[in-house]
């Protein structure tokens, strides 16, 4: 089933120079970037992406990461895109990485991990809608 996704290279792989590198990654997989811009998000943007983590400890650490320099923020169209985009991206937890996978090459850290992926269809409709066709 083709699907889309939203796809969001955060501050860090930005600012490592590796947007060439992870947009060849999708390409490869047959994923399609089907929009693409490149912004600095207002802490309300952020807050909005990871409202499902308000209120934990680690929340404002990841709001000031997320809001500390551009991002480039994709909609990604393939064939299950939704599982196969989270597979190019890797796992949350660092120990789980593996090589490969744009996380287990590039990031040790679990704040600073370079790349989101939407992890449901519901989300991904919920996060394409916050920052595209509007
Ligand atoms: P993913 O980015 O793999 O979808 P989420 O959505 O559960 O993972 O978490 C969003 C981000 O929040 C993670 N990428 C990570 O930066 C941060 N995060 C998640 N869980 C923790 C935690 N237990 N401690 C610190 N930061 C966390």
């Amino acid at each position: 089933m083709i699907q889309e996704t939203f796809v969001m290279i955060k501050p860090d792989g930005v600012r490592r120079g590796l947007v060439g590198e992870i947009i060849t990654r999708f390409e490869r997989k047959s994923m399609k970037i089907v929009d693409m811009k490149m912004l600095t998000l207002s802490r309300g943007q952020a807050e909005a992406l990871y409202e499902m983590h308000k209120g934990k400890d680690f929340f404002g650490e990841l709001i000031d990461f997320t809001t500390s320099g551009p991002v480039v923020l994709m909609k990604i169209q393939g064939e299950e895109a939704i599982r196969n985009c989270r597979m190019i991206v890797g796992e949350t937890i660092p120990e789980k990485r593996l090589p490969g996978s744009i996380r287990g090459d590039y990031s040790p850290y679990l704040t600073e991990n370079i790349i989101h992926a939407s992890s449901s269809e519901e989300d991904a409709k919920i996060e394409c809608r916050l920052f595209f066709d509007i």
